[in-house]
């Protein structure tokens, strides 16, 4: 029986709730929080048996956080950031997911969660205005609101590969890992796929595996982490200015990082100068190195001295120079991919037991019952790894059966590519709103950040509505074409469109080229979403109970 230890009010009782929340990861779980402080009634569903979305469902072998842990953390309560002792620079999955479960317990959240439960369809019922929610227990429920918190990387893509169900030895998704406990001693491993979680996982598999191969399509750009624990001093450095840390975070910079800001291009700079300042933030480590400069994901020549760095890096510490020369990534500007933050990875090739195999030459053929077979050549593994990444931003949203006005599905409307209007909501959707949606910048930040500003937006928005006694809300058609044009040139202006990139959907076969994040920078989207609150959240329609009921019986 699916965990609820809700006390519902007579209506939620009835199954009819003010919001119905999609997910119970980071995203759903602030929305619950924020909408229960305003009075609102919310059933949250998870798939999951418990909280933490990606981070319960992605627990492979070193996994952990790529935005450093002080800052990947909610800042919405100053209690918890003041409380909460993160162990690392980068807090490692189990942390996370214990976090996850801290603030669960602390603001009393799981009793609006109905866990192991997932949503299949919502259906918009025009003249109530209200949405029908069917779950996969059985049940319908209605709810004014519905907020997808579905997670940007929550549908774990497995790959198509010929003999794949045949392989006889065990078969493990990185984002869909065991509860329990996988031990590689002894066995011979394969890896497929070099993205974050395939970087992430080889150095760690490879101190356990008898072998392991990895089977490489396309070479990615990774740097180091530099993890180490976090002292004492370190916390409180963050604790006593977390308030200007997080200002600057979601105000300023681009990304919701705080670090330095970039005051110049990298074609600025002598060649010397140039590699001072890259070698000291490859000695620093994380994603900041891609903030040098403010024109790498600009302008080429700029970009190529990054990458050109960064690949004589990896001729240096890989020793055989083949290998080297195979995971120099070559195929795409660096950070046009999602930049990869690693501990160990490309030495790890200096292993005796690492093997590094060329897919982009040789493509797997298939994967036969005791191996993978590439190039004429057979592999034989005792157990696989997919490393091969998700249906990215609109997967999760898709796997729901959606149906607004009209009858017509989101699936339908988003066959071409996803359309929203500020990534929040689209034409045709009414009281359906999206955190972290295509059209945001989401993926591009740290989603920690990102998550807060929507939530609050939407429970201002929320309260708004109820204040000014309105029923329905939606994305007026002509300001989504507007802010579609406008994520479009955006990001064309760069170089991200460069790259076949999950951004881009180009890790699905038949799923439409469109860079979904919006690439303008958080403090500029939080700026447009705030204005567009002042006057009256412009661009959206909404309509009063009175108006709205007419409208539907005539
Ligand atoms: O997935 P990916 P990921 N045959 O899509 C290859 C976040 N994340 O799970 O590039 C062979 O990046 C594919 O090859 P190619 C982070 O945002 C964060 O690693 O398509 N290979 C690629 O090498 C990240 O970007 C953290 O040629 C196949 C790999 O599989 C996002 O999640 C940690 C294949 C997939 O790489 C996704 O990362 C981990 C096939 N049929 C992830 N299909 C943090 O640190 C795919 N590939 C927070």
């Amino acid at each position: 029986m699916p965990a609820l230890q809700s006390n519902p009010g007579d209506n939620a009782r009835a199954g009819s709730f003010d919001a119905v929340v999609v997910g119970a990861g980071f995203a759903g779980m602030y929305m619950l929080y924020r909408l229960r402080g305003l009075g609102f009634s919310v059933r949250v569903y998870e798939h999951g048996d418990d909280v933490g979305g990606t981070w319960y469902w992605n627990r492979y072998p070193g996994a952990r956080c790529d935005v450093e842990s002080m800052q990947y953390s909610y800042s919405f309560s100053d209690e918890l950031q003041q409380e909460w002792d993160w162990s690392e620079r980068y807090a490692p999955q189990p942390e996370i997911l214990k976090y996850a479960n801290h603030v669960a317990d602390r603001f009393d959240l799981r009793r609006d969660i109905q866990f192991s439960t997932r949503v299949e369809s919502a259906v918009f019922d025009e003249r109530a205005n209200r949405w029908s929610v069917t779950t996969s227990d059985g049940h319908t429920v209605t709810a004014q609101f519905v907020i997808l918190a579905t997670g940007c990387l929550s549908n774990a893509r497995m790959p198509d590969i010929k003999g794949l169900s045949g392989f006889k030895g065990k078969v493990y998704h990185t984002g869909h890992w065991p509860h329990e406990p996988v031990d590689f001693t002894g066995q011979r491993v394969g890896v497929i796929g070099t993205g974050s979680s395939g970087i992430q996982s080889v150095p760690v598999i490879a101190e356990q595996a008898d072998h392991l191969t990895v089977f490489q399509r396309t070479a990615n750009f990774s740097i180091p982490a530099r993890n180490l624990p976090l002292t004492d001093e370190e916390r409180q450095a963050f604790r006593q200015n977390y308030r200007e840390i997080r200002r600057f975070a979601r105000e300023e910079a681009r990304n919701g990082i705080y670090t330095d800001m970039p005051d110049r291009g990298a074609l600025d700079d002598g060649g010397n100068e140039r590699r001072e300042r890259y070698e000291a933030r490859w000695s620093r480590g994380g994603l900041t190195f891609m903030s040098v400069y403010n024109n790498l994901a600009l302008d080429k020549a700029a970009n190529d001295t990054a990458a050109d760095f960064v690949r004589q890096k990896i001729a240096e510490i890989v020793e055989d120079p083949e290998t080297a020369r195979l995971l120099q990534p070559t195929s795409h500007p660096i950070g046009t991919k999602r930049i990869c933050i690693d501990s160990d990875y490309y030495a790890a090739f200096n292993r005796p037991n690492v093997t590094l195999v060329d897919i982009k030459a040789n493509p797997i053929e298939e994967i036969v019952p005791t191996g993978v077979r590439a190039g004429d050549k057979l592999y034989e593994v005792d157990a696989l790894v997919l490393a091969t990444g998700f249906d990215a931003m609109t997967g999760s949203v898709a796997k729901i059966d959606i149906t607004g006005r009209q009858a017509r599905t989101l699936n339908q409307k988003w066959a071409e590519g996803p359309r929203t209007y500020l990534g929040l909501m689209s034409n045709g959707f009414p009281n359906l709103f999206l955190i972290t949606g295509p059209g945001s910048p989401s993926v591009l930040s740290n989603m920690i950040v990102s998550i807060e500003q929507h939530v609050d937006w939407i429970a201002h928005c929320a309260a708004y509505m109820r204040e000014h006694g309105c029923e329905t809300m939606e994305a007026n058609r002509d300001a989504e074409d507007t802010w579609v044009a406008h994520v479009n040139d955006v990001a064309h202006g760069t170089l991200y469109p460069q790259a076949n990139s999950w951004y881009m959907g180009a890790n699905i076969p038949g799923k439409p080229r469109i860079f979904m994040p919006y690439i303008g920078g958080v403090g500029q989207y939080r700026q447009i979403c705030n204005d567009v609150a002042a006057k009256g959240y412009e661009g959206f329609t909404m309509t009063a109970a009175e108006r709205s009921k007419k409208a539907a019986v005539s």
